[in-house]
């Protein structure tokens, strides 16, 4: 696997191409009209609920279960958001450097799809391949043959471009749509499978190829009754052949119904959506591909951005979260090792500050795992609170890119990409 990241220019090359086209009107979501679109964004619930509001609606009970989710999710595990569930921080203490499948966050437009793996194919076919234009005279593998080519696994972390998004209600004070995450809308497995580039060069892929556009066998997502269509989203030739993986194993298992079995695509480094679980078919184009998960949405909107939206999300931003339960209870005058974790889609984490005192003075936090690509680090250190009462404990990260976690997050209307420092209120008692 090439270890070389994708050329940042080449990066913004292609967002600057697709703002333009988007622009222009070049850009269409497969015949959802752009008004419609934004109508429906407009109409979409807003995030300004409290912590309290949600942990009160979520079932309890050790059965608890979600239609939409095929595995257990135990409240001590798991937070249940709609159609998903976010893994709670807490019930990471301590443990290893990757997610156990078993707290591994679910994000699900519609619902798992049990799929069968012996009778799943994956289709590649488009403009982009020598002799394969249509669905119909597509180059098919099946899982026997994927297994045939050589195997890669990576540890990788998965994100959603919406993980924190609460934050921009509950911190910020600000209106934004979309599920209210908090930081749990992440998770690190060490994926197994192939690399996307050794399909597409068996698939014929050709030097006029542009865009590659995988899509998933989940039901077709409607939403405030427009038909989205089922889940796709393209990506630039360039990343695809760098570092994208089809992955068939999560963690050393099967992957699970949850998470995309029997393939799903893992995209390091860049936002979740990217990484099409149940992926069914690949387009490969010799022109540009939009859908409604690159224009619409996963682009920043509103008064702080670009009239019309930046260009399509592609890497994520700087994170820490603590592994500790919000509002817990801590004794004054004991020892306490706090526990966390930081990340960053832009580069390496370099250095990790945390703050006891609610942001007045910050020191260094030792780092347990040496920073690498496209995972996070853990860290920990001892806090010995003498007073009793409500703290905010902060943690900020400043990656190997020199981005440092501001105070407070860019607004945008979809809430994507919070980076601020997430203010951790706990009570000494
Ligand atoms: N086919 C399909 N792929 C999908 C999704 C989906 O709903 N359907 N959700 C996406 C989003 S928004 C995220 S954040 C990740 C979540 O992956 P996970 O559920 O394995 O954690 O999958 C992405 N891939
Ligand atoms: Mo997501």
């Amino acid at each position: 696997m090439s270890r070389s990241p994708l050329p940042h220019d080449d990066e913004a090359a292609y967002d600057r191409d697709r703002a333009a086209r988007f622009l222009d009107g070049a850009a269409r979501a497969d015949g959802v009209s752009r008004r419609a679109l934004l109508g429906l964004l407009a109409a979409a619930p807003t995030a300004l609920l409290t912590g309290t509001d949600r942990a009160a609606a979520a079932p309890a009970g050790p059965a608890a279960g979600l239609a939409t989710v095929v595995k257990p999710l135990p409240p001590e595990h798991y937070r249940v958001l709609g159609t998903n569930a976010e893994t709670r921080w807490e019930a990471l203490r301590g443990s290893g450097f990757t997610t156990p499948n078993s707290h591994f966050f679910v994000r699900n437009h519609t619902a798992t799809p049990l799929i069968d793996p012996s009778a799943w194919r994956l289709r590649v076919w488009g403009s982009g391949l020598r002799g394969a234009p249509s669905p119909e005279n597509a180059v098919v593998f099946g899982l026997r043959e994927l297994r045939r080519l050589p195997a890669v696994e990576r540890a990788v972390l998965v994100e959603c471009a919406g993980n924190g998004r609460g934050f921009y209600a509950w911190q910020q004070g600000q209106e934004v749509s979309g599920t209210d995450w908090g930081l749990g809308a992440i998770g690190l497995a060490r994926w197994r499978g192939v690399r996307l580039a050794d399909v597409l060069h068996r698939a014929g892929v050709t030097s006029r190829a542009v865009d590659v556009m995988p899509r998933g066998l989940d039901a077709p997502v409607t939403s405030g009754g427009v038909e989205l269509g089922r889940v796709r989203r393209p990506l630039p030739l360039a990343k695809a052949l760098d570092d994208v993986l089809l992955a068939y194993e999560m963690n050393g298992e099967p992957l699970p119904p949850d998470h995309g079995g029997p393939v799903r695509v893992v995209v390091p480094s860049w936002v979740g959506i990217s990484s099409v679980k149940w992926v069914g078919d690949i387009e490969v184009s010799d022109t540009a591909l939009h859908s409604p998960w690159n224009t619409e949405l996963y682009r920043l909107f509103g008064p702080r951005h670009p009239e019309g939206g930046s260009a399509p999300l592609t890497r994520q931003t700087v994170k820490s979260a603590f592994e500790l339960a919000r509002d817990i209870e801590v004794r004054a005058g004991r020892t306490h090792r706090l526990h966390g974790r930081s990340w960053s889609g832009l580069g390496t984490v370099r250095s990790v500050e945390v703050s006891t005192d609610g942001g007045a003075r910050w020191q260094r936090a030792p780092l347990r795992d040496s920073p690498r690509r496209d995972a996070w680090v853990r860290w920990e250190l001892p806090w010995r609170p003498a007073r009793r009462g409500p703290v905010d404990l902060l943690a900020r990260a400043t990656d190997s890119a020199g981005r440092t976690q501001p105070a407070e997050s860019v607004h945008n209307t979809q809430g994507y990409l919070f980076d601020a420092v997430v203010r951790h209120r706990v009570q000494v008692v």
